[in-house]
């Protein structure tokens, strides 16, 4: 008891902290009525004083808080793909905020500057010329996108709900990982209320429940509420239903309209009345209440965004109406059951299990203390990492569901009308890291809406190419939007000719985990040759009277966002070249030679392929500094510490550089990690540690997770750019992964290696973990005890040799589709 006080009153210094900014407010003094929130703000004031002096069971894999959110950052997600909520867990005064994965302002449209062609071969001279500035003057009037910028993804609205309950005790709010349900509790008058909350992607409802321990306890009201372009009615066919309904644009003449959206909040009561009045469902006395939430939009789908836009014949509120056609009356056992089903169909796939002696026992202990207890004892409890490690699979399933949208720079959750980078897909770094988990951490489906992304760009990627570059093939820059934008955007930072070739790295390596030979034949074949054929057509060789000449090289080019030193001292970030377009290219090209083989097709793009890599720059190592160059030329670097580390991407995403191939590229690719420093962006830092883990430095890994999850994660778990942005959370997930099994390194007869707890921290000695993947279509499980590999268990989808490597030595066993091979540290004593 004496310990959870000192857990609580801890607890409440760190908000006041972490967010001296946020309303405050004691837990003692209701906030009166009049202070009540009127308008849509990142900040939440409940009006309830709420008092939380009871233990917090240690609940395994639960988020667990013991105040409501009163900053969005505080509130925890829910999602099923299409319908997002962030739930703050108020009392008085609840706050539910709503995204529809598609509601993005904008419409398709052809932003690619006519001027282009024409002005390439000239921009590319002056770029070869050495005259950087003229180049950018040029590029930046003839190649930018027409309009730069592209629209938001929007929060589609906000359901606040008020109960007369201004003085709770033994409050407590979670998420339960293992059921994507959340549940609130708290004492008022010595009735026990409950509230919880999950998303169901089977009924695609929001369903909110309230009980009381005590008949007739429940008096609640709720409206919907939106920053603009809304309004909120009591359906005309239904009194139980309160809509939300609106335009994007609606309110302002001169712009043009956007997407339509609705949303329908269905009360159905045990026990008690309600009204529905003025944009207001008014409940008294009820004994139990459910409401259920849906919504939906006028998008037209991935697959049927066309240029010029036609005009689409959905109507939201029959969508909604339909939705909840079926629940004449609401049956929650059953709905949550189905619900948990769902989703545990994926979640349960993989375990992780931490067990560290020198641990002290986190019971009692919320989860954002749990952040601050890392920063207090510099080590991360085994507990924070394996929540952490699930949280990032939980919003995977939550925000990538099959036949939606892809997870964009906040997965689904925006509470703005225009959110940091306009929460779309940054297509440089960001919207490929989302997605680098889904493979190894056994969600493969959930890879697909990336594809359907990629896919639907092509022919938006083919106009752009043509038209800027005269070129074949499809091209999209450093981001896109649900409208198929693929022009540079934003400055000429955007001009980046090289999302398409990354993108196309994901379908094939789904196809390298899965064996799917359809899928590669269907769908990633036709990404990955189109966006070679862009770089191949696209690429010039380097004149004559310069170092590497007759390569190819691309122009203009430069290194994600960051820029150098000319030799005159001017700044400058285009050149021709740089190192890491030619390890996507390496890759792309190695990728489709592979994959045409495979197919036996395209003897003629593969011998191409082939011929193109042997022109390819081979990524070299400063004589000045031994670390990799970013450039094709030993340039300056203006800021060492850059967030981006690009010019490994041949390390990670990629696997050009490896300590087992290439020996040399991989000391230097670790004098580039340790200048580039162990601090940055939550993305950067989670890009570090997958980039430590391939150099198998486990020790260097936890301790860049170590700076991720102490100071750039915010109170829920979400990764902090700052602002919140999801990309670390996904990479954080991957890492962890890739610290305990990788398989991308291939042996000298071209298997995959798997590699068994590559780099492994001794902060994690004992542990296990279950359900992972392989390429090659393998299942791993991993114990280990003390540092050291105690057992595995390997289960491949298919029959071949099976290459496995422990503590530097390999052995290879044969393996049979559907049969499980045993591996015990013994198997590898007598092999080098
Ligand atoms: C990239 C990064 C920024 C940010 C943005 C969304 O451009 O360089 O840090 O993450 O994407």
């Amino acid at each position: 008891m004496i310990q959870n006080k000192f857990i609580i009153s801890y607890f409440v210094i760190f908000l006041g902290l972490a967010h001296s900014t946020a309303q405050n407010k004691t837990s003692s003094n209701a906030i009166p009525a009049s202070d009540r929130q009127q308008q849509i703000d990142q900040y939440w004031a409940d009006r309830a004083a709420v008092q939380s002096h009871q233990t917090i069971p240690f609940a395994p894999l639960t988020l667990t808080y013991i105040r409501p959110a009163s900053v969005w950052e505080e509130a925890l997600p829910l999602g099923n793909g299409q319908i997002g909520a962030m739930v703050f867990g108020g009392v008085a005064d609840e706050r539910i905020q709503f995204n529809e994965s598609t509601l993005w302002a904008g419409n398709t449209q052809n932003p690619n500057n006519p001027k282009g062609k024409t002005a390439l071969p000239i921009i590319q001279n002056l770029i070869f010329e050495g005259k950087n500035k003229e180049a950018i003057e040029l590029a930046d009037s003839t190649l930018m996108g027409k309009p730069m910028h592209i629209k938001p993804y929007q929060s589609l609205g906000e359901l606040w709900l008020d109960m007369p309950h201004l003085h709770v005790e033994n409050y407590k709010r979670s998420l339960d990982l293992k059921t994507a349900v959340q549940q609130t509790s708290y004492q008022h008058k010595g009735v026990n209320y409950s509230r919880q909350y999950f998303i169901s992607a089977p009924a695609n409802t929001m369903v909110i429940h309230y009980t009381a321990s005590k008949k007739k306890s429940l008096d609640l009201n709720f409206t919907w509420k939106r920053a603009q372009d809304f309004s909120c009615i009591s359906d005309p066919k239904d009194p139980s239903q309160l809509i939300l309904q609106g335009q994007i644009g609606q309110a302002e003449t001169k712009q043009e309209k956007g997407l339509r959206f609705a949303a329908i909040a269905k009360v159905y009561l045990k026990g008690g009345q309600f009204s529905n009045k003025n944009g207001k469902i008014m409940i008294t006395d009820a004994d139990e209440i459910t409401i259920l939430v849906t919504a939906a939009t006028n998008y037209p789908g991935l697959k049927h965004i066309s240029y010029p836009a036609q005009q689409s014949n959905i109507d939201p509120l029959s969508t909604c109406r339909n939705t909840l056609k079926p629940f004449k009356n609401v049956d929650y056992p059953l709905l949550k059951r189905q619900h948990i089903q769902d989703y545990q169909h994926y979640f349960n796939r993989v375990n992780l299990s931490l067990d560290d002696p020198d641990q002290p026992n986190r019971s009692g202990i919320s989860t954002d203390a749990l952040i601050s207890l890392t920063k207090e004892h510099q080590k991360i409890p085994s507990e924070l990492i394996t929540k952490f490690f699930q949280f990032g699979r939980y919003l995977l399933i939550s925000s990538s569901r099959p036949g939606h949208m892809p997870a964009n720079l906040q997965g689904m959750w925006a509470w703005q009308m225009d959110p940091p980078w306009n929460a779309d897909f940054h297509t440089n770094i960001n919207l490929q890291m989302n997605y680098w988990p889904a493979e190894l951490a056994n969600l493969s489906e959930l890879h697909q809406p990336l594809f359907d992304l990629t896919t639907a760009l092509i022919p938006f990627g083919e106009r752009t190419a043509h038209t800027l570059y005269g070129a074949k093939g499809w091209v999209v820059h450093h981001l896109t939007d649900a409208w198929g934008y693929t022009a540079p955007a934003d400055g000429v930072q955007g001009i980046w000719p090289m999302g398409s070739a990354w993108l196309a790295q994901h379908p094939w390596e789904h196809y390298t985990f899965t064996g799917d030979r359809q899928f590669l034949k269907e769908k990633a074949y036709p990404i990955m040759k189109g966006a070679a054929n862009f770089i191949m057509d696209f690429m010039v060789k380097i004149p004559k009277n310069k170092p590497f000449a007759n390569y190819w090289i691309t122009n203009p080019s430069h290194s994600p966002e960051n820029s150098f030193k000319l030799p005159n001292g001017e700044i400058s970030s285009f050149t021709y070249g740089v190192t890491m377009d030619s390890q996507i290219i390496r890759d792309l090209l190695i990728n489709c030679i592979e994959a045409s083989t495979v197919l036996q097709v395209d003897e003629t793009f593969r011998q191409q392929c082939q011929e193109t890599l042997q022109k390819l720059i081979p990524t070299q190592i400063s004589a000045k500094t031994g670390r990799i160059m970013e450039w094709i030329e030993d340039y300056e670097e203006t800021e060492v510490n850059h967030r981006h580390t690009s010019h490994l991407f041949g390390l990670h995403p990629g696997s050009q550089i490896s300590i087992a191939n290439t020996p040399d590229l991989a000391e230097a690719a670790k004098k580039t990690l340790l200048s580039r420093g162990d601090h940055g962006t939550g993305w950067s830092l989670a890009w570090k540690i997958n980039m430590w883990n391939r150099l198998h430095d486990g020790e260097h890994s936890y301790q860049l997770l170590y700076n991720l999850i102490s100071d750039k994660t915010l109170p829920n778990l979400f990764d902090n750019h700052p602002p919140f942005q999801i990309d670390g959370n996904f990479g954080a997930t991957a890492a962890i992964a890739e610290m305990l099994l990788q398989s991308q390194v291939r042996d000298k007869n071209n298997n995959y290696l798997i590699e068994l707890l590559p780099a492994l921290s001794k902060n994690m000695p004992s542990g296990s973990i279950e359900g992972l993947k392989a390429r090659g279509g393998i299942t791993v499980n991993i114990h280990w005890n003390n540092g050291s590999l105690q057992k595995a268990q390997l289960l491949p989808n298919r029959t071949g040799p099976l290459c496995i490597s422990y503590a530097g030595k390999q052995i290879e066993i044969m393996g049979t589709q559907g049969k499980a091979v045993i591996i015990t540290p013994q198997l590898f004593q007598n092999n080098n």
